[in-house]
């Protein structure tokens, strides 16, 4: 089979490349205006199908723009087992994305697939899944991109409408398993694994009773939509969703776990007195990312603080809760000692839970550059690994074979009641988790099955260990593009100058650490900043922030 080249061009046609943009594939896909994306999502449509027909299995195209303002959008595309695209393909999704001349799309198609055999590979058909968010721009854009999926001969689109990130991912892994893939498996997969951990729970009092409230901010996006689907068949947990996208709230503006997480304040319509230490959590835009948090009374009693329980403190209270199952199995099952356990973070963790995990609980720490793709990858070398950003976005994987192990072993062939329990638990937990992809339903019920089973309150969880203050600024330079990292962006390479720069800063407070990288998903630089108390955090933030700023308006640096 080859390319239907005519029907290639006469479908492009239809959307013209906005002259003067170019764009690129950043941390997580495509992102843009999303009035002037049509053309990049068709493309990305194109890029999908070849791509299952490449794979001989089912992919994913989810319209997008995350933690972004409304008008924005995005595109992403998951991969046969429901994690990001393959980073193979991304330089032909760029370079696909912005050639201006339609023979030449034809051509670059071409190319690629001559030089990557796709249609030796391929299966005879291909087919996509597709869904967006509750962006306005979101309903064009997936109708630009299903033209896109069937610009090439023998690939069906499926839209599926509306879905979280998340759901979307687990969809495409869940059929190409060839097991249950529909909403409703998703809900009824991550409510029987809770259930599940819940029942183990030892000398559980108040069966009845329900577990305490907690209260969800919807980021005004899909996430609030779709939680009352799991809400409606989960046993035991009470749930407050506010900032539903109704009553005027707009999509992650003054809302949602970014804004919760970087700027450390409050979503609107949270931090009065009656919510005074109750649990809380905060979802992103399109429901891959959560962080918890509570309020408390400020130290002078006044008014009132925010305590912000991040990605570094889930993954903390998920790596205790894994942790102690795996050693009750480790310590009885002789075949099983060998079963190894990591965790994977970024630069962004709290210098504090790394010092936790590496001391306190022993457990692998590696690091690698932001974006989900590279620490799904690493997460996934490990038998049981745990990922997560500090913004909140992380899941924890099973290895297949270890997985089938636990599946497959007879309750006789544990020595043990507390072996065969633990084993039991640690797959309940591979129901609740999305293994695809990071997702703020199966993070919200396994952090609560977790608080359950360890008779913990989230303040229990806080004091865990004592977050480093730290802060996060945004810079607006004119290119990006001209600031390049090394070491997992812990250091700058280019331009020259920025990164002793940097260091001088960094001397100058106590116990710090300072990094800056460009935005995958912005146009903007981030600045990172580390130290003993909340003023020298502050004050090296800025500091690193103005070397970069200089530097983009050539005032240069300091000798
Ligand atoms: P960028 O804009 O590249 O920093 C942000 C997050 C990433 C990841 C992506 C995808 C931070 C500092 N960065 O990427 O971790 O979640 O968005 O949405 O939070
Ligand atoms: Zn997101």
């Amino acid at each position: 089979m080859g390319l239907d080249a005519s029907r290639l061009i006469k479908a492009a046609s239809g959307f013209p490349l906005p002259p003067g943009i170019h764009f690129s594939y950043g941390t997580a896909g495509f992102r843009a205006d999303g009035s002037i994306l049509d053309c990049v999502v068709f493309r990305a449509g194109i890029v999908a199908a070849l791509r299952s027909l490449n794979t001989g299995s089912t992919i994913g195209l989810m319209i997008t723009a995350s933690h972004n303002p409304i008008q924005d959008n995005g595109v992403k595309i998951a991969d046969p087992n429901g994690d990001m695209l393959s980073q193979e393909w991304e330089p032909f999704a760029e370079s696909l994305a912005n050639e201006s001349n339609l023979e030449n799309v034809v051509q670059v198609v071409e190319d690629f697939m001559q030089k990557n055999g796709v249609f030796k590979v391929s299966a005879s058909s291909g087919k996509v899944l597709l869904a967006r968010d509750t962006r306005p721009s979101g309903g064009r854009l997936l109708d630009a991109a299903k033209q896109g999926v069937e610009a090439i001969a023998g690939v069906s689109a499926e839209v599926i409408g509306v879905l979280t990130t998340p759901q979307l991912h687990w969809m495409v892994r869940a059929t190409n398993r060839g097991v249950g893939a529909s909403e409703h498996d998703y809900y009824s997969q991550i409510s029987s694994g809770f259930k599940c951990i819940v029942d183990m729970i030892p000398m559980r009092k108040n069966l009845a009773s329900p577990s305490e409230l907690v209260i969800v901010d919807g980021a005004n996006g899909v996430g609030a939509m779709k939680l009352s689907g799991l809400q409606a068949i989960i046993p035991n947990v009470q749930l407050n969703v506010r900032n539903c996208g109704s009553e005027g709230g707009i999509l992650n503006e003054l809302v949602g776990a970014d804004y919760v997480q970087k700027e450390r304040k409050f979503p609107q319509n949270f931090g009065h007195a009656s919510d005074l230490t109750k649990m809380c959590a905060s979802f992103d835009g399109d429901a891959d990312r959560i962080v918890f948090f509570y309020s408390q009374k400020s130290e002078d009693a006044e008014g009132i603080t925010l305590r912000l329980l991040d990605g570094d403190k889930i993954l903390t209270l998920l790596a205790i809760f894994i942790q102690k199952h795996l050693q009750e199995l480790r310590s009885e099952v002789h075949w099983l000692s060998s079963v190894n356990f990591g965790v994977v973070q970024t630069a962004y963790a709290n210098g504090a839970s790394t010092k936790f995990l590496k001391e306190n609980l022993g457990v692998e720490v590696v690091l690698t550059p932001t974006g989900v793709k590279h620490l799904h990858h690493k997460a996934a070398q490990y038998d049981i690994g745990i990922y997560f950003e500090a913004n909140g976005h992380g899941t924890v994987l099973f290895k297949e074979e270890f997985f089938a192990v636990l599946t497959k072993t007879a309750p006789s062939e544990f020595r043990t009641e507390a072996a065969y329990k633990a084993a039991r638990l640690l797959l309940a937990i591979s129901d609740v988790v999305n293994q695809a992809i990071g997702d703020a339903f199966s993070v919200l019920f396994l952090v609560e099955s977790a608080l359950q089973y360890m008779n913990w309150t989230i303040q229990d969880w806080d004091a865990i260990y004592k977050d480093l203050p730290s802060r996060q600024l945004k810079v607006k330079v004119q290119d990006r593009a001209v600031l390049r990292t090394t070491n997992s962006e812990t250091k700058v390479t280019h331009p020259q100058g920025l990164q002793s720069a940097i260091d001088m800063e960094v001397a100058k407070v106590t116990c710090g650490r300072a990094f800056v990288r460009p935005s995958g998903t912005e146009d903007v630089v981030r600045v990172y900043a580390e130290a003993a108390t909340q003023d020298e955090a502050d004050c090296l933030a800025r500091g690193v922030a103005i070397h970069v700023h200089n530097l983009a308006q050539g005032v240069g640096l300091p000798p």
